[in-house]
């Protein structure tokens, strides 16, 4: 399915119509149609990284058709008071193109989020598996440098494989190899949501000797979410730029079933959209995604939904802080 697509009048019914952008917003069809736009979201439509259960090559489409409330694009945010797309330009570029090996699709993705950062514009990546990520921070290296931006990773698992002689899993090393290879600093990523039996303690060895920090869920539990996502904020606001990445399985598998390897006892949806509104409120994003979202296992489709939120929320935050007002959400009546 082509992300199409631009209704064929102002006011198309949500059932009509041949296939769907993100929200309903233009599709830019070329860099001609990327110029001006604040945000541009781009399918990775591949899961030849995965270890466990595939799927999330459907993800990218699920995410797009979670929910459709008809043309034209209009979300108001309640709790801020403003409609994202009343602020900014919001295009869909489609998917990236994609290939029979992870290297292929690597580099199509790698190429999709240059022309979006070259355009000046926000790129948000809906996955896909996590090792989308690499050829993101790749990208957001040749435009920031490796210094120039902090990482906000939201996920059950680490992501920082040790791998030798080349050979590894790839959506669990995207953020070891980024380091190692000199993509991004491990001293300017934080992590949210760790739990279950992996990382394992030779990897927790290596993430404290890169200086990665993480917040496992036992100290949300502890803490609470609200002063972790204060401090994860004061550290990631040191550099100029943050890259927000979010694999929907930091959820717990209550509300969002539909990933490749769940693991129990996470976050709600709710916890998880209020930090990224107030990441995105707080933190100049230079990009953003959402990864591993599994059709085959989502039969209700909440966790394609989800995600779907969660990116109105990043949207709905960007607004927020580039319109330069302060929320206005709407009071209880009593
Ligand atoms: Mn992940």
């Amino acid at each position: 399915m082509t992300a199409n697509s631009e209704p064929l009048d102002a006011h198309e019914e949500s059932y009509a119509g041949v296939g769907l952008t993100f929200c309903r917003v233009p599709f830019a069809r070329g860099p001609e149609d990327l110029a001006g736009s604040d945000v541009a979201v781009v399918g990775a439509p591949f899961d030849l990284g995965t270890s466990f259960r595939p799927g999330t090559r459907f993800g990218p489409r699920a995410i797009r058709s979670a929910e459709d409330v008809g043309g034209p694009s209009a979300r108001p945010h309640l709790e801020l008071g403003l409609d994202p797309f009343a602020h900014l330009r919001v295009v869909d570029i489609g998917d990236a193109p994609v290939g029979p090996t992870i290297s292929a699709c690597h580099a199509g993705l790698y190429r999709a989020v240059g022309e979006i950062l070259r355009a000046g514009a926000v790129p948000i990546v809906l996955g896909g598996d996590h090792s989308l990520s690499l050829p993101v921070m790749r990208a957001l290296s040749d435009h920031l440098g490796p210094d120039g931006y902090s990482v906000i990773h939201f996920d059950t698992h680490a992501d920082t494989a040790i791998y030798e002689s080349g050979v590894t899993t790839e959506h669990a090393a995207p953020f070891s190899r980024a380091v190692n290879e000199g993509y991004v600093r491990g001293t300017n990523l934080i992590q949210i949501g760790l739990r279950g039996a992996w990382p394992f303690p030779a990897e927790f060895d290596w993430m404290r000797d890169n200086g990665i920090r993480w917040h496992s869920m036992d100290q949300v539990e502890e803490r609470g979410l609200t002063a972790i996502v204060d401090e994860v904020i004061a550290a990631a606001g040191t550099r100029p730029r943050t890259y927000l990445t979010v694999d929907i399985d930091v959820l717990d598998p209550a509300f969002a079933p539909g990933t490749g390897t769940p693991e129990p006892g996470g976050l709600s949806t709710r916890e998880l959209l209020r930090a990224v509104r107030r990441i995105g409120a707080a933190l100049d994003l230079c990009a953003m995604d959402v990864v591993e979202v599994s059709p085959p296992y989502d039969p209700s489709r909440i966790t394609a939904l989800a995600a779907h939120r969660v990116v109105l929320e990043a949207l709905s935050a960007i607004a927020l802080r580039r319109s330069g007002r302060q929320p206005r959400p709407e009071r209880p009546s009593g």
